[in-house]
């Protein structure tokens, strides 16, 4: 009898434990991104998510700014890794293998809301295969085929946003292909990952792709079009974030020799086109 009062005495005790449901808060407007200029180039990115994490518990994709409750309080471990659009396609959404995550130990207070700006880098392992970014004297591409314009400086600085200089594109009736490729040979992984990442303002559609250099055979992979041709009047520079990986590694391709060419055409509907580039870089583990 005397158990079983004890037994029922615990029950009691254990219902009436009211949990505190007192939430804390986190808020992240943004994560920036730091660079080594010179072997990494220009800091410009568009980290659109936090993939948190609390004491290694995943807390969720937040799009920023944002701010969520934490029904936590004290010191905990917090991880948080950048996101991106892969491909530029908002269905998309990972955390970009090539940036540091950001850790630290912060303090919860209840209904207090830590806000924290993380900086995040490029990991150690990370190297550019090609960092063309228009500071310099030289272009990395060159035209080819059928070509009637190449990639010139742009230094008119209402264009330009990164640095002093940019690429530009001028497209007429006239001069009304573009065909450019990497100048020299891209040593890629085929069994690793690798993006392009890429700065760019256009009032008509271009495209970029692959090439794999099979000996004195040239193959020519499209990997992706850019139909959102902006209003000349309001463009501006948007960058993207596209993986290379899947063409790279196509089993037709035995190669390590690789290049990069960029192609467009007057849009029927225009009279001319402009496309400008910036910081275009092929990212790849070292
Ligand atoms: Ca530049
Ligand atoms: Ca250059």
């Amino acid at each position: 009898m005397r158990s079983l009062y004890i037994f029922i005495s615990a029950i009691v005790l254990i219902g009436c434990q009211q949990e505190d449901l007192t939430p804390s808060f986190l808020r992240i407007d943004s994560i920036e991104l730091s660079t080594d200029g010179t072997t990494e180039g220009d800091d410009s990115h568009d980290i659109v998510d936090a993939w948190i994490y609390l004491d290694n518990a995943p807390l969720g994709v937040h799009e920023m700014p944002f701010v969520m409750p934490v029904l936590e309080e004290g010191e905990h471990q917090l991880t948080i890794f950048p996101g991106i659009k892969k491909n530029g396609i908002s269905a998309s959404r990972i955390i970009y293998p090539f940036y540091d995550r950001w850790e630290a130990t912060v303090n919860f207070v209840k209904e207090d809301t830590l806000v924290i700006t993380p900086v995040v880098s490029y990991k150690n392992n990370v190297e550019m295969a090609l960092l063309e970014d228009f500071e310099d004297a030289g272009i990395d591409f060159v035209k080819y085929g059928e070509s009637d314009t190449s990639i010139q400086f742009v230094d008119d600085p209402s264009i330009v946003k990164y640095g002093s200089k940019c690429g530009g594109i001028s497209l007429n009736t006239e001069d009304s292909i573009l065909l450019v490729k990497t100048i020299s040979n891209l040593n890629l992984d085929r069994t690793n990952d690798c993006f392009i990442e890429l700065d760019y303002m256009n009032n008509n559609t271009f495209g970029f792709g692959l090439i794999a250099y099979e000996g004195p055979v040239q193959l020519d992979q499209p990997i992706l079009y850019i139909w959102n041709a902006q209003n000349n009047a309001e463009m501006q520079w948007k960058k993207i974030y596209i993986n290379l990986w899947e063409e790279v590694s196509a089993p037709l391709n035995t190669t390590s020799a690789y290049g990069i060419y960029f192609l467009s055409r007057l849009d029927e509907e225009n009279s001319f086109g402009n496309i400008y580039v910036d910081n275009i870089k092929i990212v790849k583990y070292q």
